[in-house]
């Protein structure tokens, strides 16, 4: 039997290429060897206010970025997280056995909530929720970045908790990453990662700019000091950065484009790895405008009539397992 896959983003702010070289190219590959489940993760998106304005919108957006970026339907489950009652369900269970210290602890809380006047219960019960997503489907494997690492850990620990106060339940999902994608630094800060809710759309490029905008964004990149394309992370952290993307986008090793830019300056390097990001994200964006509304639709509706099913059999399981009343 084959395992199983199930990943998500937020349908909020843009879908940028860290998204698609961290976590939806490492779907796309597994696709083929993995039952797979790609979530648009619209109830988190609710958890931060201020993004969440045109979530339908967004939704509809992400997804289609899915089909353009080569999810295939008839391999990967490709569902929205709201369409599927049974998530909200299981993580009020598994929020009775998270404790308050876990959740405090979790990086992407402190950094969410950091200068906010006040913190919604949601955003602090966010990984909760992304617990259930992932044990809902019992999950084998989880491909995100790896600002979602500590998540995925949490849900093993809450996975575990579970089986040894319930008896054997879920499986222990494991978090899956590539080295070289797992974290793409902002284009403007290197010391940050590329997020799509970035202030500065010059943080990042998404994966629907035009041509004349990623040229802007790359031009305007940060550089480091000293002329030399080389990769360092720790001396040349910009310049790696950039290298990264460049292999990612072109298929050529990082080890290449140090040789075929020795003794070449910032602006020539800019300039041929706006080539390469264009080169890569047209084909996309062409797909991206021939998928309609309906058709995505379509694919969706399919989405959560499967998703229901899988989740509805383990939601069945656990609510046995907790001793709530069956009729
Ligand atoms: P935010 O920064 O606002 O939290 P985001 O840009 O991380 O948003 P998400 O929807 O949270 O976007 O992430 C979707 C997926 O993309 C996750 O698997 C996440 O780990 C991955 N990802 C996000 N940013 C990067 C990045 N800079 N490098 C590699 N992977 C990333
Ligand atoms: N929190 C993730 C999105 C997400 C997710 C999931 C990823 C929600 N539920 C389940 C993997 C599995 C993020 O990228 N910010």
């Amino acid at each position: 039997m084959k395992k199983r896959l199930l990943s998500g983003i937020r349908t909020s702010g843009v879908t940028h290429i860290g998204n698609v070289f961290g976590a939806i190219n490492q779907w796309v590959q597994m696709q083929n060897d993995y039952e797979s489940f790609a979530m648009l993760a619209d109830l988190h998106a609710l958890t931060t206010p201020s993004e969440a304005v045109n979530i339908e919108k967004k939704t509809l957006e992400t997804a289609k970025l899915y089909l353009a970026l080569g999810l295939n339907p008839k391999k990967t489950t490709i569902f929205v997280q709201s369409h599927v009652p049974q998530h909200a369900e299981l993580s009020w269970i598994l929020g009775t056995i998270a404790r308050l210290g876990e959740l405090e602890r979790m990086t992407q809380f402190k950094d969410k909530s950091l200068g906010q006047e006040s913190i919604n219960l949601g955003l602090f019960a966010y990984p909760v929720l992304m617990a259930a997503d992932i044990l809902a489907y019992n999950a084998d494997a989880v491909p995100v970045g790896e600002d979602q690492k500590q998540h995925v850990e949490l849900t093993r620990n809450l996975a575990e908790r579970f089986n040894s106060r319930y008896g054997q339940t879920f499986k222990i999902p494991e978090y899956i990453s590539q080295k070289s994608s797992a974290r793409i630094m902002g284009l403007d800060d290197s010391s940050k990662k590329m997020s799509k809710s970035a202030e500065n759309p010059k943080n990042y490029i998404a994966v629907l700019d035009d041509e004349t905008t990623i040229r802007e964004k790359i031009k305007s990149a940060v550089t480091d000091s000293g002329s030399e394309i080389t990769f360092s992370e720790e001396k040349k952290p910009a310049v790696s950065n950039l290298l990264t993307i460049f292999s990612l986008a072109s298929g050529k090793s990082v080890g290449d484009l140090e040789k075929e830019f020795t003794g070449h300056g910032y602006g020539q390097f800019k300039e041929v790895l706006s080539d390469a990001l264009v080169a890569y994200l047209s084909p996309i964006q062409e797909k991206y405008k021939n998928i309609s509304n309906s058709e995505i639709k379509n694919v969706l509706a399919e989405g959560a009539k499967h998703a229901q099913e899988v989740a509805g059999k383990t939601l069945g399981e656990v609510k046995k397992r907790v001793g709530l009343l069956q009729i």
